[in-house]
C-alpha cells in the first residue's frame, strides 16, 4: 500500500519552487528525513517524511512551483505490521487526509523546539514574550509622543511555525533601511526565513537576541520613520493591523511584507524613504561579516554548515540561483582539507604563534626595524621543524690533539695554495664518511607515501652567519672532494654568503648540515634539524681537557659535538654510533683513508 507525500501548509506562500531534491526513487527513508527543498523570496524550507518507508515515485521535478497539498512523492510503506496498525487507528487514509496528517506531524514537531537559550528563557516564561511586545510597543509610544517618529516592527505570519529561533541579526543599530529588507533570520529544523521590514526607516533598536525565540506579532526592531509622520498610536494599530491583516488575509510571510510593503508606498509615501537606501548587508562597507542569509542555502545545509564550522558565505553555490547545495559543502570541505594537507607536506602553512606584545614604551625608549627576507624565512624554517620534527640530541666529544698539530703543520702550505685550512673542512670530510657509512642519515622521509628516500649523493650545507641572518650553502659530493677543495669551497661560500652572492642552487640539495660554533664559544647546543633533512651537527669551541689515557691524565684537545637528529629517521643508537665514529675519524685521520 501506498501513500503520498503532499505539500503540508506553506503559511499561505504559494507557487514555491523547488530548488532541491534529496531523495530517489528506491530510496528508504525514515520519518522527518528531508525529501526536497522549496525556497521562495524570503524562506527556504525543507519538506520532511511524515513517516518512513521507500520513496516509490517523485511527482515534481526541480524548477515545479508548488502549492499546499500537491503530491510530491508517493511512498511505499515500510511495515505491513505498522500499516495494520494505522489502519486500526484510522490513520490510514486517501490522500487528503494524508496530507492532513502531515501538517499534524508539522504541528506536533513545531512544538518540539529545543531549549530556549537563558536569555529567551526568561522572556517565553509566562507569555512574556507578548508582554515584552507590548512594552515595546508602549516604549515606542512614549517615544512616539515625544518625537512622533517611531515604530515597532513585528513577525509576520509564520504559518505553521509556532516559535521559530532567531539564528541571525541582519540590521544594526543606526542602519537605514528599506521596506523588504532583511531584519533577521530565522530558522526552524525545517525552513530558514527572513523577516523583511514592513516599512523603512532607521534601526534605533533591536528588541531580539540570537537564540530567541520568536513567534507571529514578536517585536523584531524599533524604527525611526523618516519624516515622523508614524505617531504612538498608528504604531501600536499598524502593528496590531499587520499581524491581524496577516491573520485574515494572506497567511504568508511573504503576503503579509509584500502587502506591508504596498502599505508603505501608498500611505508612508515615498518621500519618506531615502532616495538612495544603504544596503543592509554592508560586508564592504563596515568590515562585520556578511550575514549568512545573505546565501541561498536549505536549513539541512545550513544544519551541516553549522555542524562543520563551515562559514557559508564561503562556499561557491552549484544551484539554482547559487544555492549552496550539500555537495557544494563536501566538496568545499574536502578541497581545504587537501590544501592543508598539501601545505603541511610541503612544509607550508606553519603559523608562527604571535605572542602578545607589552607595550615597550612603557618601559623605556624602542625603535622598530623591518625583519629582513632571510630572517622571516629562517623563522618560518626554525618553526616548522621545531613543530614537525621529534628531536633528541646526542653529545659527544673528538680528541682532535693530532688533527689539530697536523692542521697547523699545513699552515704554509696552505699559504701557497692561497687558502686557510681551519676544523671545519675535516669534520666536512668526516661527517660525509659517517653519511655512507651510516645510510639512515642520509635519508628523507616521505609521509604523504609512507616512503624513505635514500640519497645516494652527500651534500653538506654549513651554516654561516652573516649579518643579515642565517645562511645555509651547501658543498656538494663532499665525499669525493679532497680536504683542500672542501676548505677553499668553503671560504669561497661563506664570502659569498656575507656578499649576499649565493645563488639559490648554491643552498639546495643538503643531505645534513653542520653548524660550527667553535670560533666563538660554548662547550655544547642543540641545533635544530634543518629539515626535511634528518640530522644537523653542532660543534662547539674545543679546549685541553685531562684524559685518561694509558694509566694516566693526559692534556688532550677535546672538541665537543652536538649531534641533532629526527628520531623518526634516526634511533639513538645510530646517533651515539655515528658520534664515536666522527670521533673515530677526527681522532686519527688516517682513518679517513680506509
Ligand atoms: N674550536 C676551536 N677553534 C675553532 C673551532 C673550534 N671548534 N672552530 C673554528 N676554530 C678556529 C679556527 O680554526 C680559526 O682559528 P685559526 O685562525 O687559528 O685557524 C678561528 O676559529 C676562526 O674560524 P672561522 O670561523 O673563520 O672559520 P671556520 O671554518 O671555523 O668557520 C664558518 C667558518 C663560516 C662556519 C663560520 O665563520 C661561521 O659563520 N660560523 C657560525 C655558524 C653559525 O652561526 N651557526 C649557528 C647556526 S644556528 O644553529
Amino acid at each position: 500500500m501506498s501513500k503520498e507525500i503532499r505539500v503540508p501548509d506553506l503559511g499561505g506562500a504559494s507557487d514555491v519552487e523547488v530548488i532541491e531534491i534529496y531523495v530517489s526513487e528506491g530510496d528508504d527513508i525514515a520519518a522527518e528525513d528531508s525529501i526536497l527543498a522549496m525556497e521562495s523570496d524570503k524562506a527556504s524550507m525543507d519538506i520532511p517524511a511524515p513517516e518512513g518507508g521507500r520513496i516509490k515515485s517523485i511527482k515534481v521535478k526541480v524548477g515545479d512551483k508548488l502549492n499546499e497539498g500537491d503530491v510530491i512523492a508517493e511512498l511505499e510503506e515500510a511495515d505491513a505490521g505498522d500499516k495494520a496498525d494505522d489502519e486500526e487507528d484510522g490513520t490510514e487514509t486517501d490522500g487528503d487526509e494524508s496530507g492532513e496528517s502531515a501538517d499534524a506531524d508539522e504541528s506536533d514537531r513545531a512544538e518540539e523546539t529545543p531549549a530556549p537559550s537563558r536569555d529567551s528563557a526568561s522572556r517565553d516564561s509566562d507569555g512574556s514574550e507578548e508582554q515584552q511586545a507590548k512594552e515595546s510597543v508602549e516604549r515606542s509610544a512614549d517615544t512616539g509622543d515625544e518625537a512622533g517618529s517611531t515604530e515597532v516592527l513585528t513577525v509576520p505570519d509564520l504559518g505553521d511555525f509556532g516559535e521559530v529561533p532567531v539564528i541571525e541579526i541582519s540590521v544594526a543599530i543606526g542602519d537605514v533601511i528599506k521596506p523588504e529588507d532583511s531584519l533577521v533570520v530565522l530558522e526552524s529544523d525545517k525552513a530558514t526565513m527572513d523577516v523583511p521590514a514592513s516599512k523603512g526607516g532607521k534601526v534605533v533598536e533591536i528588541l531580539v537576541a540570537v537564540n530567541d525565540k520568536v513567534k507571529q506579532g514578536s517585536p523584531v526592531v524599533r524604527i525611526e520613520v523618516e519624516g515622523g509622520g508614524a505617531r504612538s498610536s498608528d504604531s501600536e494599530e499598524k502593528g496590531k493591523s499587520d499581524t491581524g491583516a496577516a491573520k485574515d488575509g494572506g497567511k504568508s510571510a511573504e503576503r503579509t511584507s509584500s502587502a506591508a510593503a504596498e502599505k508603505g508606498e501608498s500611505d508612508e509615501a515615498d518621500s519618506q524613504r531615502p532616495e538612495k537606501a544603504p544596503k543592509v548587508r554592508r560586508e564592504a562597507t563596515d568590515g562585520r561579516e556578511p550575514a549568512s542569509s545573505a546565501v541561498h542555502a536549505g536549513p539541512a545545509v545550513r544544519k551541516l554548515a553549522r555542524e562543520l564550522g563551515v562559514k557559508l558565505e564561503s562556499v561557491e553555490g552549484s544551484g539554482p540561483k547559487q544555492r549552496i547545495l550539500k555537495e557544494d559543502l563536501q566538496d568545499f570541505v574536502k578541497s581545504n582539507m587537501q590544501a592543508i594537507g598539501k601545505a603541511g607536506s610541503a612544509g607550508g602553512g606553519i603559523r608562527i604563534a604571535s605572542v602578545p606584545l607589552p607595550d615597550f614604551s612603557q618601559f623605556g625608549e624602542t625603535s622598530r626595524q623591518a625583519m629582513t627576507k632571510i630572517q622571516k624565512l629562517t623563522a618560518e624554517n626554525m618553526s616548522r621543524s621545531w613543530q614537525t620534527v621529534p628531536h633528541v640530541t646526542q653529545f659527544d666529544e673528538a680528541d682532535i690533539t693530532e688533527l689539530e698539530d697536523f692542521r697547523k703543520a699545513q699552515k704554509a702550505a696552505a699559504e701557497r695554495q692561497n687558502t686557510k685550512l681551519t676544523i671545519l673542512p675535516f669534520l666536512l670530510k668526516a661527517c660525509a664518511i659517517a653519511l655512507r657509512r651510516i645510510p639512515q642519515f642520509n635519508v628523507a622521509q616521505d609521509f604523504d607515501r609512507h616512503e624513505l628516500v635514500h640519497k645516494d649523493y652527500v651534500h653538506i650545507g654549513m651554516a654561516v652567519d652573516t649579518p643579515s641572518g642565517l645562511l645555509v650553502p651547501v658543498i656538494r659530493d663532499v665525499d669525493q672532494k679532497s680536504i683542500w677543495d672542501i676548505a677553499r669551497e668553503c671560504i669561497e661560500l661563506a664570502n659569498k654568503a656575507r656578499d649576499k652572492k649565493l645563488k639559490s642552487s648554491e643552498m639546495q640539495g643538503g643531505c645534513f648540515t653542520i653548524s660550527s660554533l667553535g670560533a666563538i664559544g660554548g662547550t655544547a647546543f642543540t641545533p635544530i634539524v634543518n629539515t626535511p633533512e634528518v640530522a644537523i651537527l653542532g660543534v662547539s669551541r674545543a679546549s685541553i681537557k685531562p684524559v685518561y689515557v694509558e694509566g694516566s691524565f693526559q692534556p688532550r684537545l677535546m672538541l665537543p659535538l652536538s649531534l641533532s637528529y629526527d628520531h623518526r629517521a634516526v634511533n639513538g643508537a645510530d646517533a651515539a654510533r655515528f658520534t664515536s665514529l666522527l670521533g673515530e675519524l677526527l681522532g686519527d685521520i688516517r682513518h679517513m683513508l680506509l
